[in-house]
């Protein structure tokens, strides 16, 4: 095994490491010369499942009666479900890294893909590996640079599932799906039902690897990263999950009929790539969508039913999210873009704690991806990063009372970039969200009330009556902005490709 160091960065900010609050095991803990805490008792594991633009609106435990997602709605009964959880940033790559980092994307720097990772964050493969971990990502997870040089010593990615299938000579999940909705979208994918079963289906595949690690490493304290690739596009699911769907009996979303006209460019953008679609088009889309979501809440279920085969789950601590929403026919669109409404900035968060504590608790406070790092080293009883900005959740997850933040805040852009033309960054409360558009030039604002119109259908910024609540945002917003670290500019990968060129 090859392991891999940042060097001087790390020893630097490991001097910085500041302890955690008591976590589960930090009372039977001493702090070796890293600063990381040793726990005399068998360490907590940690089992990260993620998925890819899962809109929070798809899973039953979150009030959708027409999906189908067992093995989630089973973990949101044994567990802590946060119904408002937000992305800091809704693209992949930023968004995996304020994962990894506990930081925003302005501050770690990765703010776009194919933006190179700068390598003088701490991940959190790194604070577990160094605590003794067996660390492994097992799915996609968009970095530039390999794995290990964040924490992971063993990997299974999407190129693994590509010669699983081309050795076995058999169709790549992808390789069917009978329909190409987006036809003036460069980025176009056929959708449909796929050829491959199960086990051939990428779903599948890491499903099954994620199986043969936890039997590999039951008896070592082990921190599995499983990221699966959908339910981004394409939207190929094999037939057993397409055929639970009738395309025609589902319910598009009550925001896909909103009259608006003053939207922003983003999502004109987004509505001339579909052209043409029809509302039976949305809901064929739709069904392909829920077909896929529903097949990886299958191999979730695997995973989980081996974690409690091999006697795991008490002491391991299971989190279901994903990098950030998706549109699911909101407002009229499919995919995401550079915006921030709920569709695309709000993910779905379960937590179950060992022991099974809390169990079916579900909690409405403001969180988001950026507090699950130092959530998991404070349960796992670790030391984390000074310069983390998410909040450990372990207060609301113990149902201790507590401060917490009234304001939660997204960024997505990359300034000069040629598309999208800068930035669109959110404040919001529970009550009211506010977005700034940089807006291809022409700044655009937009306001919602969001407890009279949860599905952000009509743009109040312009209304004297909520002049007060877009104030305090856009001062929040500010202040936001002012006190957190700024990375430099990084460059996206294509042009640092170029700039190495001779
Ligand atoms: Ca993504």
């Amino acid at each position: 095994m090859i392991r891999h160091s940042k060097g001087m960065a790390r020893v630097v900010l490991f001097g910085l490491l500041i302890a955690a609050a008591a976590g589960c095991q930090a009372t039977d803990s001493q702090v070796n010369e890293d600063g990381v805490i040793q726990s005399a008792k068998m360490p907590l594991n940690v089992l990260f499942i993620m998925s890819d633009q899962h809109n929070a609106h798809a899973l039953g435990c979150y009030g959708n009666t027409e999906i189908k997602t067992p093995s989630l709605d089973r973990l949101a009964a044994a567990g802590v479900r946060f119904q408002n959880a937000f992305c800091q940033t809704g693209q992949c790559c930023p968004s995996r890294y304020t994962i990894w980092t506990g930081r925003y994307a302005h501050s770690h720097g990765l703010r776009w893909n194919h933006v190179i990772e700068p390598l003088n964050e701490i991940t959190i493969g790194e604070v577990f590996r160094d605590a003794g971990y067996v660390t492994a990502t097992i799915g996609k997870h968009n970095m530039q640079y390999d794995v290990a040089l964040h924490g992971f010593d063993q990997a299974v990615e999407v190129p693994d599932y590509n010669r699983f299938v081309e050795g076995l000579g058999v169709p790549h999940c992808w390789a069917e799906g009978d329909w190409l909705p987006y036809r003036n979208d460069q980025f176009a994918r056929p959708i449909g039902t796929s050829h491959a079963d199960n086990e051939h289906h990428m779903a599948g595949f890491f499903g099954t690897e994620a199986v043969k690690f936890l039997q590999a490493n039951q008896n070592k304290p082990f921190c599995l990263w499983l990221s699966f690739h959908g339910p981004h596009v394409p939207h190929v699911a094999s037939k057993q999950w397409m055929d639970l769907y009738d395309a025609d009996a589902l319910t598009l979303p009550p925001n896909f009929y909103e009259q608006r006209s003053d939207v922003p460019a983003g999502l004109n953008r987004l509505r001339q790539l579909l052209g043409d679609l029809t509302e039976q088009d949305f809901k064929k889309v739709l069904r392909c969508y829920y077909a896929l979501v529903s097949q990886i809440d299958h191999n979730i279920g695997r995973v989980l039913d081996e974690l409690d085969r091999l006697g795991l789950t008490e002491r391991t601590i299971i989190v279901y999210t994903a990098d950030h929403g998706e549109m699911m026919g909101e407002h009229r669109a499919c995919r995401k873009a550079v915006l921030n409404y709920d569709a695309t900035v709000r993910v779905p968060m379960i937590i179950r704690m060992p022991g099974g504590r809390q169990r079916g608790v579900v909690i409405d406070e403001l969180v988001g991806l950026v507090d699950l790092m130092p959530t998991l080293c404070e349960m796992a009883g670790l030391n984390f990063p000074k310069k983390v900005k998410g909040s450990s959740l372990v207060p609301l997850l113990e149902g201790r009372k507590t401060e917490w933040r009234e304001v939660i805040f997204s960024e997505i852009g990359y300034p000069q970039h040629a598309f999208p033309p800068g930035m669109c960054t959110m404040a919001r409360t529970k009550e009211h969200k506010y977005v700034h558009h940089d807006n291809a030039g022409k700044p655009m604002e937009e306001s919602f009330d969001l407890r009279s119109d949860p599905w952000e259908t009509v743009n109040q910024a312009a209304n004297p009556e909520y002049a007060e609540a877009l104030a305090t945002l856009r001062k929040a917003l500010k202040q936001w902005n002012e006190n957190t670290d700024h990375a430099p500019l990084y460059l996206i990968e294509k042009e640092f490709r170029q700039h190495r060129k001779p």
